[in-house]
Parts: structure tokens; sequence; C-alpha cells
């Protein structure tokens, strides 16, 4: 059981959801279940932790302004059994838009339209820090994309590592690649090393990723991990880590579900829209009722589809069927492209959402209600 007291010291009103954790519908931390924290209330947030994996918990309250400002942070839940590494770190990564002055910058129309990115690059809240992994060691890295819109295409220097689990906890093998992307609000764990080259620095970077055909992109540099003196390893990481059951059956995908992702022209810049409205009222899902969703985005920017409350398996890619390897709470669609989803809702009955993870896009109306009914 968790319990966590909120007490606002804020001059405005907050809330806190509990990004990933299957909480019950009122613990969700949203202004459709709860009444909004004013200044100088309290709240006390109770629920259990019935998953492993890397989580997170941010305002969803004035998000643009308060995520922006670093009202977040990560929470680790450990398993019975969990695979045996050297070190473990949580990183949680968040970039920083300021104004000529130093100070926080306002937001802008653009950021609207294209989502808030800023220039300075944060780890944990600091700029551009050294990481040491000894050589010969294999370390856990859980990583949190805690930016408003900034897409990471993480890269360290080249070398491969291995993904060894998304939002929903550990994958049922350890995928080796030289680079993964994480969108806004995604997590994903890794082994980082061995590696053999004492004394060389590697550049923790993420590379050039086209999110919007509005934005040139860039790399650019997050830390820099050093290889020191070599020391004896005692990691143990089995070849299957979970049992992922596919929760669809073999043969055709019917969806049962559609969510249109669109977009609108307005006075006051874009409208970004769910099945053609701002702030979509979607019709109910029954307990235990298998969900296949089609998230078809029909805009030529990516956006980063956020369900709360439940894990999903991606069934399919622009309507290829693919096998699922991890639970998920986020995931990517790309312009014009399409992900099919699945999940099946557990008995916690109530009302939840589901929005794109550019916060700007989400308070702009990319986001959808919906009830879960016994
Ligand atoms: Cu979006």
């Amino acid at each position: 059981m968790l319990v966590a007291h909120l007490t606002n010291h804020l001059p405005e009103p907050t809330l806190i959801h509990w990004h990933g954790l299957r909480v019950p519908s009122m613990m969700d931390g949203t202004a459709c279940v709860q009444t909004l924290v004013r200044p100088g209330e309290r709240f006390e947030y109770r629920f259990t932790l019935p998953d492993a994996g890397t989580f997170w918990y941010h305002s969803h309250h004035n998000e643009t302004v308060q995520m922006e400002r670093g009202l977040y942070g990560a929470i680790v839940v450990a398993g019975p059994d969990e695979p045996v590494f050297d070190r473990e770190r949580v990183l949680v990564l968040d970039d920083l838009k300021l104004d000529r002055k130093g100070r926080i910058a306002k937001t802008a129309l653009f950021d609207r339209h294209s989502g808030r990115e800023g220039e300075i690059t944060l780890v944990n809240g600091r700029s551009m820090p050294e990481l040491e992994i000894a050589a010969g060691h294999v370390e856990r890295w859980r990583l949190v994309n805690a930016a408003s819109a900034r897409y990471l295409r993480l890269s360290l220097g080249g070398r491969p590592f291995r993904i060894i689990g998304g939002d929903g906890g550990l994958r049922d093998a350890p995928l080796t690649v030289t680079e993964t992307l994480l969108t806004p609000g995604e997590r994903v764990e890794l082994a980082v090393g061995p590696f053999d080259d004492e004394g060389a620095v590697i550049a923790v970077d993420s590379l050039p990723y086209r999110r919007t055909k509005m934005r040139w992109p860039r790399r650019t540099s997050w830390a820099t991990l050093r290889v020191g003196a070599r020391a004896a390893s005692r990691t143990d990481l089995p070849s299957r880590l979970a049992v992922i059951e596919p929760l669809l059956p073999p043969g055709p995908i019917v969806p049962t579900r559609v969510v249109s992702l669109g977009a609108r022209l307005t006075l006051h810049g874009h409208d970004w829209l769910v099945n053609g409205e701002t702030h979509h009222h979607d019709a109910p899902v029954k307990v235990g009722e298998l969900q296949v969703w089609e998230i078809v985005n029909e805009t030529g920017m990516d956006h980063p589809f956020h369900l709360h409350g439940f894990f999903f398996q991606v069934v399919a890619e622009d309507g290829f069927p693919t096998t699922p390897r991890s639970f998920e709470d986020t995931v990517n669609v790309r312009g014009r492209k399409r992900m099919t989803i699945a999940f099946r809702p557990d008995d916690r009955p109530g009302k939840w959402m589901y929005h794109c993870h550019i916060l700007e896009h989400h308070a702009a109306g990319m986001m959808g209600h919906f009830e879960v009914v016994r």
C-alpha cells in the first residue's frame, strides 16, 4: 500500500496523476475523478502497487506550466524476482526552455502547434552530468521521458545496449539495439554494458528524429558515460524475463473502436482533436471485455498516445500484425499512420481518459474521456 500526502503550497490548484500505476479510478489524479486540490489544501492518495516496473507521477493540472517547472518524479516498484545487476540508475530526462534572462520562458503560440522544446537538457534535474560505469559492469537504467514534447532517440555513442523493459515492466526477453525511441511519457529499461575500454567516454545523446515537418531535428547531448576501472561483475540477466501472453487470438484483427487524431486551424492557432472534437467524450467499455483500438493519426505530426489506468499490447503497426513483447501505456503514432492496441479492462470501473502526451496537444484538446463500467 502506498500512501502519499499531497499538500499544495502552490499559488494555484494541482493534482497528481500516477502514470502507469494501476490505481483505482478515484486515485487517478485527474479533474474527472477528484476535485482540484486548492492552495493550502491537502489530499491523500492511497492505493496498492500491483505491478513491478518503472513508473512516474506528475501534475495533471495546468501541465504545460506545472510539469515544465518540474512537478514530477519517478516511482520504481520492485518485483519479487528481479534480475541482478551491478548497479541500478533511475534517469529522468527533461528539457527546459529559458528566455533571454534565463527564466522559464512563457508559452509561445508555436508551442501549441509543435509542443514545447527547450535548449537545456536535464538528467535528474542536472545539465550534462558525467556518469561512470566500471569496465566489466552491467547496469540497469530506468529511463523516464518527462519532457513536454521532445522525442528522445537515445544512443550510447553507437554502442549496443539491451532493452529489458517498457512502460509496464520487463519485456519477454532482452533485445539488443544501438538506439531506442522514447516519446514523452514513456519509460524504457536498459541493460548498459559491459564495456572493456577503461577510460573511454561515451556520449549519451539523442539522435535527430523528425516528429514534425515544422522543426528540423538535431542531435542533442544529454550526458557522458565514462568507463572506469575494471571491477568484477555479479550481473545475472536471464534470457527470458517475463511471459507476455498475447491478448489477441491469431487471425484477422477487428478493431472494436477507432480513435482518430486530428487537427483544426482556429483563431488561436491549432485545436488538436479526437474524433473531430476537442476533449472528446467516448463510449464506455465493459470490465473484462477485450478492447481492440485502432489509433489513426490523420495529422502530419507524430503523437504519443497515452492510456490512463490500463496497460495495452501493440498488436498491429499501420495494419501489419506484430507480436507483443511488452505491456505499454504510451505508444507513438507516426504522422499519417495508425497503431492498433489491445487491452482487457480489469475490475476498476470509473472514469478514465486517454490523450496525446505532448502536453500542449493535450491542453489544446487531443484527449478523450471514457468510462469503464461493470
Ligand atoms: Cu500530439
